[in-house]
């Protein structure tokens, strides 16, 4: 075995070279990998005793890509295209063997061998457009030489990978192989020398691209397809370009078209906000004094109190993990209902071909219906939803505290009271902690883990790891009112009222939110979430929305009840309303608000700007770990566009002194000391720094 660099050696197998990458954890592309494998090549090339090439990775998995850390330094040599050009162009079979993910670069260099073998559970795609690039080393030319247009323009374009089985399907694996996979990558070479196979150059195929050649209509449908999902994202529309180009140009000149389009994304501010959050997502999972090593407690049976709203679909994402749970109810109807809705969800699912009816049996087989609260005794954790009143979850905790096993775990779904009061209810507040799901909980990836004072690290660890279990993202917060989301979300509404008050109407609002990226604005969000459910807090707290106060006096709480900000068709398509414009208008007679045109610049600034303000008070007072995890926490359960990276990434790349100056001037304009600038804001401006930049 020679080593060629500090990750790459080479090896000899009878008439075989072995080409191994072994740079953990993932065998990213970086520099020294691509200087190993051009001078693995050249060697073997040059080497009279060698016949065949395998291309084969050490560790968990098959190449994933390029190194994204090196993304926007000074580029090394060799380059990836070399070192493809240098695969392709060998006068001696070079074949890929791949195990665990063969992705971007990694999929790119499969690509560029003449033949490629996987095992069962390998996986293959081509995420780039995730990180708002496109695959840059040649994928969209030769992905659709081997599996078609179609199929190449939906790998590219949704970057989610695909199984061994359907790359074989494909023509994307020639093999699926068995046992040690150098081994059965040597066998694969020598049969292909004995049998003198051709050497297969994915760049000469044409066939499938002529089956769509002088066909159009086959991107402009694809684009249709995808219009809503991409909608704001600037990579997909250049990836869907690249292909055309693999279609319509030799693959020389496709290559070109293809780095033109790529260095366009990868200069672009869309591109660098997606990189940010390729790696917030993974420094969120990170908790500096919960070391990972940190034992979690295993969790083999679930329970979850209330089947609500919430109760149900948390209940549901542990029975998609495979976990079993235990629903209690105070009520047997409650109960009836709650279970009904979750086989409703499940058989709507199914309706759409994305469960089969035995999947839906299997999962509602896991959740066990009960009133008798003696069923969670052996639950290894236990998640509450019901009523969000201190007094009656300060009476459930006291309840579970007698009946569950010592070593449980104690979760309250609460989205705004005190954690801490909650945990006090109990002998063992160390195994009390906050596991706040967004609505719908079953679909939301967000999951806001709460540490209260006194949460043990082990618990912690627990609500991570089985939240990422339940293919939730988790990010752990601090005790504060409404934890980091809807504390600033909170902040976003104070304004969102002011504005219609002082002139703009809710219409107007929404749409400055929905251009802007996000899925609806605050009204439209009021009406699905239930104006009821805020006006039931306020009344609790004696505090006062007038608008939303007075629709709901009228019973319109939004949606369920066919109207709110918005009127709502049998379709739940929503149509501003006249009769709320004039509410909104004799209001602010009332107030002796005089109504002026407000402009779309001015509604976003005062939506957004209050958000990373509070943002910044909550870094202040260490209820977020990190600037990044408030992005996390906003792109995953409040559909902030990811391609503006998150609230605290968006002011970054705004300029925190055109953030504080705008906030100074409205201070000035209204007298309103929530405009002050929060402490933080002004030192990282003082240090020339920004929230994300360490
Ligand atoms: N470059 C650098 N670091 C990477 C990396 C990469 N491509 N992929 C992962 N890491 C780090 C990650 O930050 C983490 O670090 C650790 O590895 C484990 O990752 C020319 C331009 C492979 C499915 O987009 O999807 O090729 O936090 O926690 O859950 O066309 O990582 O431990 O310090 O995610 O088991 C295209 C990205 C690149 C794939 C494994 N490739 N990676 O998931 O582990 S662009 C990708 C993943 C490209 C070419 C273009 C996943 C994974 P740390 P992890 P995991
Ligand atoms: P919900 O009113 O829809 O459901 C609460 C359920 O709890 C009811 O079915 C009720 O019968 C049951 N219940 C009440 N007391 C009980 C008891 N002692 N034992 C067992 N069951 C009992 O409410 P929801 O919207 O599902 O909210 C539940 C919790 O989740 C609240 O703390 C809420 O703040 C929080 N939350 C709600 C949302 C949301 O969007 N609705 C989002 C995040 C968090």
């Amino acid at each position: 075995m020679t080593a060629l660099s500090q990750s790459v050696s080479l090896d000899r197998r009878g008439r075989t070279a072995v080409l191994t990458v072994d740079n953990p954890p993932v065998n990213a592309l970086s520099q020294h990998v691509r200087q190993g494998m051009r001078d693995g090549l050249r060697q073997a090339g040059a080497d009279g005793g060698i016949a065949a090439i395998v291309v084969v990775c050490a560790g968990r998995t098959f190449i994933a890509g390029a190194d994204i850390t090196e993304f926007g330094k000074p580029p090394r040599e060799p380059g990836l295209h070399e070192v493809l050009d240098l695969i392709e162009a060998s006068p001696k079979p070079v074949v890929a063997a791949v195990h665990g993910t063969a992705l971007g670069g990694g999929l790119e260099v499969t690509l560029a061998c003449h033949y490629r073998i996987g095992v069962k559970t390998a996986r293959f795609g081509l995420p780039e457009v995730k990180l708002g690039l496109l695959p840059g080393a040649g994928g969209t030319q030769r992905l659709p030489r081997v599996v078609g247009v179609e199929k190449a323009l939906q790998m590219i374009v949704s970057g989610d990978p695909i199984g061994a089985d359907e790359a074989l399907k494909h023509g994307l694996v020639d093999e699926i192989v068995e046992g040690d996979l150098t081994t059965a990558g040597v066998a694969f070479a020598e049969k292909i020398v004995n049998e003198r196979r051709p050497l297969r150059k994915i760049r000469d195929l044409d066939e499938k691209l002529a089956a769509v050649r002088g066909k159009p209509e086959v991107f402009a449908t694809f684009r249709k397809s995808v219009a809503r999902q991409t909608r704001g994202f600037r990579a997909p529309e250049n990836c869907i370009k690249a292909v055309e180009a693999a279609v319509t140009l030799p693959f020389a000149e496709g290559m070109k078209r293809e780095r033109e389009l790529f260095l366009e994304l990868m200069a672009s501010p869309e591109s660098k906000a997606q990189r940010y959050f390729f790696f917030a997502e993974r420094e969120a999972a990170k908790v500096p004094d919960v070391p990972a090593d940190t034992p979690a407690k295993e969790i083999r049976k679930a329970a979850v109190l209330g089947a609500g709203t919430m109760g149900g679909g948390i209940a549901m994402n542990f029975a998609n993990a495979g976990i079993p749970v235990t629903v209690v109810e105070i009520a047997q109807d409650a109960l009836d209902r709650g279970l009904g809705v979750v086989r409703k969800n499940y058989e709507a699912t199914a309706s759409r071909g994305r469960l089969t009816a035995q999947d839906v049996e299997k999962r509602m087989g896991l959740i066990q219906g009960t009133t008798d609260f003696g069923a969670i005794a052996d639950a290894d954790i236990v998640v509450e939803a019901v009523f969000e009143e201190m007094a009656v979850k300060k009476e459930v905790f006291a309840r579970i505290d007698t009946i569950c096993k010592a070593d449980a775990v104690l979760a309250t779904n609460t989205s705004t009271l005190d954690v801490n009061e909650i945990a006090g209810a109990t002998r063992r507040p160390e195994s009390v902690i906050g596991m706040h799901f967004f609505s719908p909980a079953n679909v939301m990836r967000l999951l806001e883990n709460v540490r209260g004072a006194k949460t043990s690290k082990t618990v912690i660890a627990t609500a991570m790891s089985v939240g990422r279990r339940i293919n939730k993202v988790p990010v752990l917060v601090g005790v504060c009112y409404g934890f980091v989301g809807n504390r600033m979300l909170h902040q976003r509404g104070k304004q969102a009222e002011k504005l219609i008050l002082e002139g703009a109407l809710p219409h107007q609002v929404d749409r400055v939110l929905y251009d802007f990226g996000l899925p609806m604005g605050p009204f439209a969000m009021g009406d699905l979430a239930g104006l009821d459910v805020g006006w039931r807090i306020r009344k609790g707290k004696g505090e006062k929305s007038v608008v939303a106060d007075r629709l709901c006096e009228m019973g319109r709480f939004g949606q369920k009840t066919g109207a709110g900000y918005y009127r709502y068709g049998p379709d739940r398509s929503a149509t501003p309303d006249s009769e709320v414009e004039k509410i909104i208008v004799d209001v602010s007679t009332e107030l002796g608000i005089t109504r002026r045109p407000i402009s779309d610049d001015e509604i976003l600034a005062r939506l957004l700007y209050p958000m990373v303000n509070e943002g910044a008070k909550i870094l202040d007072e260490g209820i977020a770990i990190r600037a990044s995890d408030i992005d996390v926490i906003w792109v995953y359960g409040y559909g902030w566009p990811v391609y503006r990276g998150g609230p605290m990434f968006w002011a970054d790349q705004l300029g925190l002194k055109t953030l504080r100056d705008r906030m100074l001037e409205f201070r000035r304009a209204t007298g309103d000391d929530f405009w002050t600038p929060a402490p933080r804001l002004e030192r990282l401006l003082a240090e020339g720094k920004g929230f994300t930049q360490s």
